[in-house]
């Protein structure tokens, strides 16, 4: 890549409007991209996400089936709430929003899946954009007794100590987001174990995130891989190790050989990497990090999304693989 073209993306990233940021956020809006093309290229239902039934195995498929990311009349979905939590790690109060179930009641206790917005994002990345069918797949796929009523807390990832800074494309302005897994840990999930009824322990605690924050749930996954049980890193952004893709220089989070879980570490169930095959943002990366963990001997499955770009098919289809996978191990 020559520097004369990355300079251009990068200026051509600070021109962007607030409504485009919002897609790197958030993935781009594009409804049910391709989905005629994939039919096409697949043979069978399952890799071609049938949209008409529910195949109760550990198979990935591509696209989340129709019936569980459509509203459906008889089930009434969870709500969005924000609150907000001190982080000791920024030393300042810090924002998030929390999927909690329609019937949530602190006399049950619930699964928690944290959920990492895209670079540019915030708390309300995922909350006000209807078209990731969040509430519509978890609140189906818990109606049909797939899975329990989960809790969905999404966090500002930007975890930074000075409210002036901004997160732009150079390795300074994206150092907060690899200081979340601090605000996480420390932080945030204390105070969601302190004051929600949320299930503790890896096996009832979950981590995904899109595109930055797919990059951040690798990281954290591979620091941290005791708190996560089922983990699903969608279209996930460069720089974890050393690269320049047209956006910038990554400096990396860790070398190539420690894309890797610690000797002894206890691993994940599930460690999900997938990736849209048109996308037109993080392009083959998570295909990289996929390779790089194959090469690493560390466990995980990887797939790729036919015809998804950067965007919430992808984000629907990896979603709806973390919680069928979930559904498969609690033999539902
Ligand atoms: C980059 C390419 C993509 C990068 C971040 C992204 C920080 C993130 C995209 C997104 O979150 O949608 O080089 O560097």
């Amino acid at each position: 890549m020559n520097t004369e073209k990355s300079s251009e993306a990068v200026s051509a990233t600070a021109g962007q409007t607030v409504e485009n940021l919002h897609s790197f956020a958030a993935g781009i809006k594009a409804e049910d991209t391709a989905r005629d093309a994939v039919a096409e290229t697949k043979s069978t239902d399952a890799e071609r996400g049938d949209d008409t039934g529910f195949v109760p195995d550990d198979s990935i498929e591509e696209r989340c089936p129709a019936i569980f990311e459509e509203k459906r009349e008889d089930v009434t979905y969870g709500a969005f709430i924000h609150d907000t939590y001190y982080s000791d790690t920024c030393r300042m109060e810090r924002g998030c929003s929390i999927l909690l179930p329609a019937d949530y009641s602190k006399e049950r206790k619930y699964p928690v899946l944290y959920l990492l917005h895209g670079i540019f994002g915030d708390e309300y990345s995922f909350s006000n954009d209807d078209s990731n069918r969040i509430k519509e797949i978890v609140g189906n796929m818990a109606a049909d007794g797939l899975i329990e009523e989960t809790i969905v807390v999404c966090p500002d990832m930007y975890a930074t100590s000075d409210p002036e800074q901004k997160p732009a494309f150079d390795p300074e302005s994206v150092l907060p987001y690899d200081n979340f897994i601090n605000d996480l840990v420390n932080d945030l999930m204390p105070h969601i174990e302190e004051n929600y009824a949320v299930l503790t322990g890896r096996d009832h605690t979950y981590l995904a995130g899109f595109s930055m924050g797919g990059r951040e749930t690798i990281y954290i996954t591979l620091r941290k891989p005791e708190l996560f049980g089922y983990v699903c890193a969608i279209s996930a952004a460069p720089g974890i190790v050393p690269t320049k893709d047209s956006f910038m220089t990554h400096e990396g989070q860790i070398s190539e050989q420690e894309m890797r879980f610690a000797d002894g570490a206890t691993e994940p169930n599930a460690f999900i990497i997938c990736c849209g095959t048109r996308d037109s943002v993080v392009g083959t990366y998570p295909r990289q990090y996929h390779e790089l963990l194959e090469a690493n001997g560390v466990d995980h499955i990887w797939y790729e999304i036919a015809g998804a770009d950067h965007d919430n098919n992808a984000i629907r289809s990896g979603l709806y693989n973390l919680f069928k996978r979930i559904a498969y191990d609690r033999g539902r």
